[in-house]
């Protein structure tokens, strides 16, 4: 505002006041950012990615992860050294540095779990950060003293990492693509309607926006189909998934016998330029800051995976997924930290998929469904750029819904559903090894168990009871403790 405006109020000292202040936000945010790089530097400081596809069980891990680290006398973590130590003293929840993002809902999360009835967390959408500062006694020439390490935690859907192959791809590439992947067994019946407009959806003919977005309307539909009844994981826009904006990003199916400089020369209203724009500026806008402002500052990415419900919806969904993570693991950057990446450019040095919801099968089925999710993943990145990327994998329960018992001879599980009725059921067992071509899938067939509530009694107990946690609690953190 001009000195001379009505409202600059003539002073001279406000104005000097108002820059003194941002001054002093300015010191304030350099101290903040050089300390954190300082934090970094002396490893008491890790940033940790959270993901998973909607429903694998984000929220509720996040949730357990930090119950389980602030209540060290209830918490049950026989498996991570400074709890069983007696070294974990504690952790406290702060909002992130140096980011606007939400902070995670914990008490929302944890009054959920631990409500009367229990119930699980809401569904949620959005990015969140925060910090976990876990409070550590060390021993060190006899003394006891105490220090603490940093954990910044990001939370994004996994949806959103469906998107990173399209940085690498043109529209044209990505139409192929997406042509190609449409056409296979997986996604075949779904909506042959819609795939018929889209193949006979000419490249050259001038673009109708409201055609488009009806157009658009039933991609969505069909990509939630992909979803919800067969399982599929590899989806493309994401975005599509979880918000209701008009993307309009719909794939070109028959792009045959038109090369590359051939399109980039038809009119700019041509259904191909338009939908080429639209491709673009869903690239720029929205999946390339997300791995500017987010992704490539991770330490290391935990990607949660409902690895039961993949398995026991068939050879297809678990096929998609190995896909999916082949296409993503190219876009991952990873290797060692020597001293000035890690301070300038950090690099993800592990990477960790976790199997969720074990509690819903036999503990004797643990192992193997750890070793298929190894196995998967091992396939998915067994591409020669990606040797060397440290990978780990565990099958985990964030939150025990289910116990085993004996009945007639035969071990089950019990627990209770969602409405609260207790059930008692078995699961198909899980073999370490996928079943061959054709009808051995039958096993799996129509199997899945059934979704559970969490237990009552937490509130009382004042503990989550979980599966492996502290396994996994010792992968994400064990080496910076
Ligand atoms: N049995 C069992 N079910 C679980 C567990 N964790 C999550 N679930 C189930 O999985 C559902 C989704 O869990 P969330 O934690 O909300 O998953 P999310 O990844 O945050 O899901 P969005 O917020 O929708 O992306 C829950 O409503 C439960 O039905 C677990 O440890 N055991
Ligand atoms: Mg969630």
């Amino acid at each position: 505002m001009a000195e001379d405006e009505p409202g600059a109020g003539n002073s001279g000292s406000s104005k000097r006041g108002k820059f003194r202040e941002q001054w002093r936000r300015l010191r304030r945010g350099a101290r903040d950012k050089s300390h954190w790089a300082a934090e970094r530097l002396l490893d008491r400081r890790i940033c940790i990615g959270i993901t998973g596809l909607s429903g694998a069980g984000k929220s509720t891990l996040l949730t357990s992860l930090i119950y389980q680290l602030s209540h060290p006398q209830k918490a049950q973590l026989p498996g991570f050294g400074p709890a069983l130590n007696g070294d974990l003293l504690g952790a406290e929840l702060k909002p992130a540095l140096d980011t606007e993002l939400p902070m995670f809902d914990y008490q929302q999360c944890l009054q959920a779990l631990l409500g009367q009835p229990p119930r699980w967390p809401e569904s949620t959408r959005e990015l969140s950060a925060m910090e976990l500062h876990i409070h550590l006694r060390t021993r060190r020439f006899g003394r006891s003293g105490r220090r603490t390490v940093v954990v910044e935690l990001r939370d994004y859907p996994g949806e959103w990492l469906m998107d990173l192959p399209l940085l690498g791809m043109t529209y044209a590439d990505w139409c192929r693509h997406q042509h190609h992947i449409i056409d296979g067994d997986a996604r075949a019946g779904l909506a042959p309607d819609l795939m018929s407009e889209l193949a006979a959806l000419s490249p050259s003919a001038t673009a109708e926006p409201d055609r488009l977005s009806v157009l658009w309307d039933k991609y969505r539909s069909f990509l939630h189909d992909c979803r919800a009844r067969r399982r599929l994981s590899y989806l493309q826009p994401g975005r599509a998934l979880l918000d209701r904006e008009n993307h309009s990003l719909l794939p070109l199916l028959d792009l045959r016998g038109q090369s590359n400089a051939a399109l980039e020369a038809l009119p700019e209203d041509s259904n191909y330029q338009y939908l080429s724009r639209l491709y673009r500026r869903y690239v720029e806008d929205l999946v390339a800051p997300f791995v500017e402002s987010h992704f490539r500052y991770l330490d290391r990415q935990l990607v949660l995976v409902d690895m039961i419900g993949t398995l026991y919806a068939g050879e297809q969904a678990l096929d998609d997924m190995r896909l999916a993570f082949g296409h993503i693991a190219d876009t991952f950057q990873y290797g060692g930290s020597n001293l000035l990446r890690k301070l300038w450019r950090p690099r993800i040095d592990r990477l960790i998929f976790a199997a969720t919801k074990v509690d819903q099968v036999l503990a004797a089925d643990h192992d193997a469904l750890r070793q298929l999710l190894g196995s998967q993943m091992q396939q998915a990145f067994s591409g020669a750029r990606h040797q060397g990327l440290p990978l780990f994998c565990e099958a985990i329960s964030a939150v025990r819904c289910s116990n085993e018992t004996v009945r007639d001879g035969r071990r089950m599980l019990v627990g209770h559903d969602l409405d609260g009725r207790y059930l008692g059921f078995e699961n198909a067992e899980i073999f370490a090894q996928l079943p061959g071509e054709g009808d051995a899938w039958q096993h799996y067939d129509g199997a899945a168990p059934p979704q559970l509530r969490p237990p009552a009694g937490m509130a009382a107990g004042q503990c989550i009871p979980h599966i492996r946690v502290d396994a996994l609690l010792n992968l994400l953190l064990g080496d910076k403790l």
